[in-house]
């Protein structure tokens, strides 16, 4: 747990104020706790206000209260800070002059000393994150991962002069008003999350930010606003950039050309290592996830062959095109993290004769972007709220589909049909959960669905059906 004591010493006696008590709220007040603060706490629910009170958490309910004493409030990144509308909380927080801010900050004003890299993007940040920990790691450089890839900053035990490689998403960037990580890098940015943003150009912003500040920059050039905030960047004078792309050559950057990984950093372009056959790393958006772990490595002093060999290691990440099973050559992929279509792309792009398990909670955008990918897939098994408007789609691009229902009779169905159609040309048959949707209308989360499609999946009997 981190030692927040120069930032508690920094609010002059003030308490703090911490609003929403998951994952992240909840490891702040104990965190902050731990290292003496006055820490007063609320959460709409009441089930999560309990749990936090047995742990000796002091509740106050801010509506009622004044806040103008407080030194902070510190927010939870899914609370609502501009839209759809800000949250009471907020709100009332701005109207007393009190500041808002999330975990990050708090950690960054805690003067760890260590280096940091931050790592966003609208896709591929939990690998890309985990990719780069796991490098350092086993290059013998000590590393910690966390943020949004699913443990709080705050709960991080730091090694003494390692590195800090951070997941941040655009919630959490809109929450850290002077952190800003010394190596920054942006993978990609697509529409995701405008509920939240009110725009893509709010959403872009709160992206950009991790480029403010100084140190190096690794950006990816392969969509048009991140390219453009590299060109920004560029034209700033601002931080050193290094571009990484699956498109195309960029002298002074890191890209992947047939298959290899190429670092031009230097100007010259050096062949480092084959992309083909890394399992764990299966697809071109993974090879631009590799590109940019290897630019941050490449920031932190290590050198290529330091790198290369720690590819084939990687043991990939559940519910991120994890491979749960093969049964008589049917190999059942566990993609529940893919809650919007530019995930689900990326893993239907790595397959043929797919068996698909798709819908939950829909997200703005729909399928767009999978027409071309629609002849991959053998058949579509629907579950959750997205089923009939992802039917329809379906239909429209001569998919067969089956309104599945529920996630249990999904599985099962495409089990019998993956298994019956064996020995197609184009390869082993797929059965893939990747939904192209959120998980809230049947689950808690995207890793619960992903749980229980992996017990579902293990107790299916070896015997094809
Ligand atoms: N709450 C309220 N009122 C509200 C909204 C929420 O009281 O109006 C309370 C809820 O009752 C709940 C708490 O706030 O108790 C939830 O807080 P949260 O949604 O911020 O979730 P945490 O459990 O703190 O988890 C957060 C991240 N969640 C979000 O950003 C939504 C986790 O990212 C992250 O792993 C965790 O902190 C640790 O850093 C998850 C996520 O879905 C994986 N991220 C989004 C994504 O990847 O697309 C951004």
């Amino acid at each position: 747990m981190i030692d927040t004591k120069p930032y508690i010493e920094s609010l002059n006696g003030k308490p703090v104020a911490v609003f929403g008590l998951g994952l992240s709220g909840l490891s702040t007040a104990r965190a902050l706790m731990k290292s003496g603060g006055d820490v007063h706490a609320w959460d709409d629910d009441a089930e999560k206000r309990a749990k936090a009170e047995k742990e000796g958490v002091r509740l106050a309910d801010f509506a009622q209260a004044d806040l103008s004493g407080y030194g902070a409030l510190i927010l939870s990144p899914g609370v609502p800070l501009y839209f759809p509308a800000p949250h009471p909380v907020v709100e009332k927080a701005r109207a007393a002059g009190v500041e808002i801010y999330g975990d990050l900050e708090i950690l960054h004003r805690s003067r760890h000393g260590l280096k940091t890299v931050g790592i966003t993007g609208t896709n591929g940040k939990s690998t890309t994150t985990a990719l780069t920990g796991h490098i350092l790691n086993a290059a013998g450089r000590k590393a910690v991962t966390a943020g949004n890839i699913g443990k709080p900053v705050l709960d991080m035990e730091l090694p003494e002069g390692g590195t800090i490689v951070l997941e941040i998403s655009s919630y959490q960037m809109d929450l850290c008003p002077t952190f800003r990580p010394d190596i920054g890098v942006l993978l990609n940015i697509t529409p995701d999350h405008l509920d939240r943003h009110g725009s893509m150009e709010a959403y872009i912003a709160a992206k950009e930010k991790i480029f403010d500040g100084s140190g190096i920059v690794i950006c990816g050039m392969d969509d048009a606003p991140s390219q453009s905030i590299h060109d920004r960047t560029i034209k700033s004078g601002g931080r050193r950039t290094v571009p990484v792309s699956v498109k195309k050559d960029y002298p002074g950057g890191v890209y992947a050309k047939e298959d290899m990984l190429i670092d031009c950093i230097s100007g010259e372009p050096v062949e480092i290592t084959s992309l083909k056959d890394l399992p764990t790393l299966p697809g071109l958006h993974n090879k631009q996830n590799i590109c940019a772990a290897y630019a941050a490595c490449r920031a932190l002093g290590l050198v290529g062959e330091e790198i290369a060999p720690h590819l084939k290691t990687y043991p990939g990440l559940a519910h991120r095109q994890f491979p749960v099973r093969t049964i008589n050559g049917v190999l059942y992929i566990n993609d529940s993290k893919a809650t919007n279509a530019e995930s689900t792309a990326n893993a239907l792009s790595c397959y043929n004769n797919i068996y698909l398990i798709a819908g939950g909670k829909p997200k703005e955008g729909g399928l767009g972007g999978l027409e071309s990918l629609a002849p991959r897939i053998r058949h579509v098994f629907l579950i959750g709220e997205a089923a009939d408007d992802f039917a329809h789609w379906f239909h429209k691009f001569g998919v067969p589909f089956t309104k599945s229902g529920v996630l249990q009779d999904a599985v099962a169905q495409a089990h019998a049909m993956a298994q019956g159609d064996r020995g197609q040309p184009g390869g082993a048959n797929v059965v893939l959960l990747s939904p192209a949707c959120a998980s809230y209308d049947q689950f808690r989360n995207f890793e619960h669905r992903g749980e229980v499609f992996t017990e579902i999946v293990n107790a299916l009997p070896e015997d094809a059906p």
